[in-house]
């Protein structure tokens, strides 16, 4: 960091964002920096290097929730709290809101034991509800805490991310990030087995022309990867088992989506944009293909329901009269 070090807070004033929406980012961005502690301090117990207490019992997603939740709640405009670590949202008694906040506290928690990448991810609506409608969606924001903790955010003014720098502040590394219209990576979710026709097909389809497959098995790595690396595409499709998929619409899925469009990719559920979906129930869940256009609607094309050919209409065969029997 030096004087030319451009601050998140700082970035966010000049960006002309609302006073308390900087207020609520800048608190989210500290509740990462407790939550890349803590991880560091976890790794390290459950690497048998310091005795584990009691309260390290707490699984590391439930402990990043309650910090994110005292924070967040804590500040007089945030209405409502969705967390994907609690089954209801929580309602402050704030008495002027202006913001409800959704979070997925450390998604890919299975993959902490094994010191690799997870992350953060935050929407935020301006309303005294949670939407149901991921177009209204205000801002959205991921911490990935890898061999780095970066921040990447967007309020509908394109796309920017910060690293924790040694000095605890969110400094500046790249603004606007594009992806570009087609990449050369993808991440194909979940077990081939269980894969529906159309999804199979698709990744085939990828496979043969050379994608490379990038899979971490967390959500918020993948996707950055993508995301950094320019383009290519992050998919969970429909299981056999399971035809909504694994991700969930509101905490996972709406705020990469608002950040993917910011960066001039797309994201549907195979067909439908992700931010038109409804949301119906807080935990909904929904396929998801992201990344760049063109991968994007190559997916759109394999899970397209055939053009319902039109029956030509039977007609029957011209009379034969002796007028026509003569000129034949
Ligand atoms: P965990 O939070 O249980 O680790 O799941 C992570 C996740 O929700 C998401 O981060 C990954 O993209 C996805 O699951 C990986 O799922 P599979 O393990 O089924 O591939």
């Amino acid at each position: 960091m030096d004087h030319t070090s451009v601050f998140l807070r700082k970035f966010l004033y000049d960006e002309g964002i609302d006073a308390d929406l900087r207020r609520l980012i800048h608190t989210i961005s500290v509740g990462g920096k407790y939550i890349s502690a803590l991880l560091q301090a976890a790794n390290r117990k459950m690497a048998g290097t310091q005795n584990t207490s009691a309260e390290d019992q707490l699984e590391v997603d439930k402990q990043a929730d309650i910090i994110l939740k005292d924070m967040i709640t804590s500040l007089d405009y945030v209405h409502d709290y969705a967390s994907e670590e609690q089954e209801k949202s929580i309602t402050t008694t704030h008495k002027k809101p202006k913001f409800s906040v959704s979070v997925d506290p450390l998604d890919g928690s299975s993959l902490i034991d094994v010191n690799l990448a997870v992350g953060t991810i935050v929407g935020i609506y301006p309303s005294e509800e949670l939407i149901n409608k991921g177009r209204y969606i205000q801002a959205s924001l991921y911490i990935l805490y890898g061999p780095l903790t970066t921040l990447v955010y967007t309020s509908g003014k394109g796309v920017h991310e910060f690293v924790l720098c040694p000095e605890g502040e969110f400094v500046l590394t790249k603004s606007n990030i594009r992806m570009k219209e087609q990449g050369s990576i993808y991440s194909p979710g979940g077990l081939r087995s269980e894969w529906i026709e159309s999804h199979r097909n698709f990744i085939d389809d990828l496979v043969i022309t050379d994608y490379k497959l990038r899979y971490s098995g967390g959500l918020v790595p993948d996707f950055n990867q993508i995301l950094m690396k320019g383009g290519g595409l992050f998919s969970y499709p429909a299981l056999k088992k399971s035809p909504e998929g694994k991700l969930r619409l509101l905490f996972e899925l709406y705020p990469l989506a608002f950040l993917c469009e910011q960066a001039g990719g797309k994201a549907t559920n195979g067909t439908q944009n992700i931010l038109d979906l409804t949301l119906e129930k807080l935990h909904q869940r929904s396929p998801v293909y992201i990344g760049s256009k063109h991968e994007v609607e190559k997916a759109a094309s394999y899970h397209k329901p055939p053009k319902a050919v039109k029956a030509v209409k039977a007609t029957k065969p011209p009379k034969v009269t002796k007028a026509t029997k003569a000129s034949s």
